[in-house]
């Protein structure tokens, strides 16, 4: 009796002084766990005689709910005690200033693709789509430049080491030209589609980079000729740079896959470090930038694509993106685009507000 009583004052000790529910139940484990020792207390009333047994039996059962009862009291306290703890750990202090909020913007050459995809749709182009990492078939020999042509050299490519399942080479593209390709085979004729994206050639300056964006033009049907292609030119670029006194220098120029071929320069006016459109390129303080290439679609291609030439013709153009965004936005150095420098984005990045439509203007920005 007398080791009952100091078993049970040291248990209510312990369980009082215990701070986690961790200990407390290690407490109860020690006492009422089936190897506890009020368990084992309760084990000897089997031995005793019944005279014995009469005595002890309540005086142990009465320790038992008295252990019991202290634990189930202290566990109680320390759940609200944690409880309290947690809430007084996620006040919120609501009289701080609220974090700035993350800035994204619009990167100016997507900008740009949205304000071309809207003229063109308004002259009737569908917008069409070809694959990044291209077959040396669709980027070259459907384009009229076999293997040995000498062409390939100046798209300084970037290959890679593995072959097609057919054998031929796999590539970056080095220019949209291959999505007339693919938009012929899967449409046939008449087409008139844009097909925007990035291609990749390895090249680097203020006006090359190693990735930039070109959009690829292409009208197919049974009329076109070299007209429709310099007012398609001139009137797209009177709606891009929103100015009539757009000059447009057209040359002839050679591409493998047009016949005749010409390439067309815009007239810029240096103006501190910005170049701004206009005016005449052979005038003083005034230059021409390269904007892209361009011509008749040459029979051989649209045989290659599976269309009859002598029932259709059209013509196809080619225009870097980087480069007119450079024009229209003042940036004087290409590489900068692509740096991913956040004090550039937030100078020349677009809200996403500035949703391009022709009858906002399309490089409206708010
Ligand atoms: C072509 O890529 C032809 N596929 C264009 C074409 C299409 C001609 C359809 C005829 C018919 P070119 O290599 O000249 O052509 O590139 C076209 C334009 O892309 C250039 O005028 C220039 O504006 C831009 N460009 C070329 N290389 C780079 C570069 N490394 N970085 C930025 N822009 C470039």
């Amino acid at each position: 009796m007398t080791e009952l009583t100091s078993n049970k004052q040291a248990t209510l000790d312990q369980i009082e002084a215990a701070t986690s529910l961790d200990t407390l139940e290690e407490q109860r484990v020690a006492a009422l766990g089936k190897k506890g020792w009020v368990s084992l207390a309760l084990k000897t009333l089997g031995q005793m005689n019944p005279d014995e047994r009469k005595e002890a039996a309540p005086a142990i059962q009465a320790v038992r709910a008295e252990v019991a009862g202290a634990i189930d009291a202290k566990k109680v306290q320390l759940e609200s005690a944690a409880l309290e703890a947690q809430l007084a750990n996620e006040t919120i202090d609501l009289t701080l200033p609220g974090p700035d909020l993350p800035q994204g913007s619009i990167h100016p050459v997507s900008q740009v693709m949205d304000e071309l995809a809207e003229i063109f749709a308004d002259l009737g182009f569908a917008v069409a789509t070809g694959p990044e990492i291209e077959d040396d078939w669709h980027n070259f020999t459907a384009l009229n430049m076999d293997e040995s042509h000498p062409a390939r050299a100046m798209h300084d490519t970037f290959y890679f080491p593995d072959a097609a399942a057919d054998g031929g080479k796999m590539l970056l593209r080095t220019h949209t030209s291959p999505v007339q390709i693919r938009s012929m085979k899967e449409q046939g004729a008449p087409i008139r589609i844009i097909a925007p994206g990035r291609v990749y050639r390895s090249d680097s300056d203020a006006t090359h980079t190693p990735m930039f964006h070109q959009v690829e033009g292409l009208v197919i049907d049974r009329d076109i000729h070299l007209g429709h292609l310099k007012w398609t030119l001139e009137t797209f670029f009177k709606a891009f740079f929103e100015r009539e006194d757009i000059t447009l220098r057209l040359r002839p120029s050679y591409f493998p896959f047009t016949e005749p071929s010409v390439e067309f320069d815009v007239g810029y006016a240096n103006e501190g470090d910005r170049r701004v459109v206009g005016g005449h390129g052979d005038d003083e303080g005034h230059d021409w930038m390269e904007l892209g290439g361009s011509g008749m679609v040459n029979r051989r291609v649209l045989e290659f694509a599976g269309v009859d030439p002598d029932e259709y013709q059209g013509f196809a153009f080619g225009l870097g993106i980087d480069r007119i965004a450079m024009l229209k936005y003042g940036m004087n150095d290409l590489r900068a685009f692509f740096d991913g420098d956040p004090r550039w984005l937030s100078h020349y990045g677009f809200s996403p507000y500035d949703q391009p439509t022709l009858s906002a203007g399309v490089g409206a920005r708010s």
